[in-house]
């Protein structure tokens, strides 16, 4: 922001010198730079509450989180709007009260909820996306992200901003999965998609190409997106009936789903987990403590 207005003094100190007659243009330009900060200030708060109540919510009852990111234009939230219409919404109004811009889905049979976030402006300079890294912090606690582009755009253009993208998630999302999606695929006949692949193939994993606007390509989409939330398994687990039996049930309510418990002498439940969950359900206990079957 600071170095916003530096920008924004020295341009009018350069226009002051050199076009006496351009104030007012100067003067729009900056209040429109100040409204545009304060929507996108207002915006800001707005994600870190809902990032605080995704951050207790998520995979509690077995939710995965996926974040639509991009470019300003591109489409994320016609795209946002298409996948919820598209889509069986999740019977658990909880999260569709507590965070405006996400809905809970079911996606053939998982539980996810998807987030519309702010677009990463155009045309501005890598140390200025750096200053959104906060509302990126919801992209960050995803466990898929579908990074949205106008496949429109020049070729050079679109590759330009995959790696800006690619540059700002990379050192914070650690093997979370990208999709990328190649918005706005009804502007673009078959041989121009061919050479957008040529050129950006590389930048960009797990390609759709769709048109949010048309419906067109969303059943790939949500295909690609089942393939890649992260693995869920159903397990059956015997705990110590004690408090350390306890402490781990309980912590299993919270990141996953119990379907059943019966207590006896021992703590018998069926439940659904992340993988990365039932192994560290296991590791907790002693191996002669745990009998598990899937
Ligand atoms: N032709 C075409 N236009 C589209 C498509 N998807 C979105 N658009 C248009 O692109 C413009 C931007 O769409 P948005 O969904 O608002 O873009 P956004 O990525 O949410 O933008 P920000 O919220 O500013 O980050 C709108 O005018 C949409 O109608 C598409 O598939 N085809
Ligand atoms: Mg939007």
């Amino acid at each position: 922001m600071p170095r916003a207005r530096a920008v924004v003094s020295l341009l009018k100190k350069e226009e002051r010198a050199g076009f006496m007659g351009l104030g007012d243009y100067e003067d729009s330009y900056e209040q429109d730079l100040k409204k545009r900060i304060t929507r996108i200030q207002n915006e800001l708060e707005s994600a870190e509450k809902d990032d605080e109540s995704l951050r207790t919510l998520r995979h509690r009852k077995g939710f995965s989180l996926i974040s639509l990111a991009g470019y300003t234009n591109a489409g994320k939230s016609t795209l946002f709007n298409a996948i919820v219409n598209e889509s069986v919404e999740a019977k658990n109004m909880l999260f569709t009260t507590l965070v405006p811009m996400t809905r809970a889905l079911d996606l053939g049979g998982r539980k996810a909820l998807l987030t519309d976030t702010v677009g990463f402006i155009e045309d501005l300079p890598h140390w200025l996306v750096d200053a959104f890294k906060s509302t990126l912090d919801e992209i960050f606690l995803s466990d898929l992200i579908l990074l949205v582009v106008d496949a429109s755009e020049k070729p050079e253009t679109i590759l330009q901003k995959l790696s800006t993208s690619h540059d700002t998630l990379w050192d914070r999302i650690r093997g979370v999965p990208i999709i990328t999606v190649l918005n706005k695929a009804d502007l673009v006949n078959e041989s121009e998609l061919e050479a957008i692949m040529d050129h950006i193939g590389y930048m960009a994993p797990n390609p759709v190409f769709v048109s949010a606007k048309k419906g067109t390509g969303m059943a790939a989409l949500k295909d690609e997106i089942i393939k890649h939330l992260p693995p869920w398994c159903f397990c059956s687990l015997s705990l110590p009936n004690s408090e350390k039996g306890m402490s781990i049930l309980s912590w299993l309510y919270e990141e996953g789903i119990v379907h059943n418990v019966e207590f006896g002498e021992q703590i018998f439940l069926d439940y659904e987990a992340r993988t990365e969950i039932i192994s560290r359900a296991h590791a907790l206990l002693e191996p002669q403590e745990a009998q598990r079957s899937e």
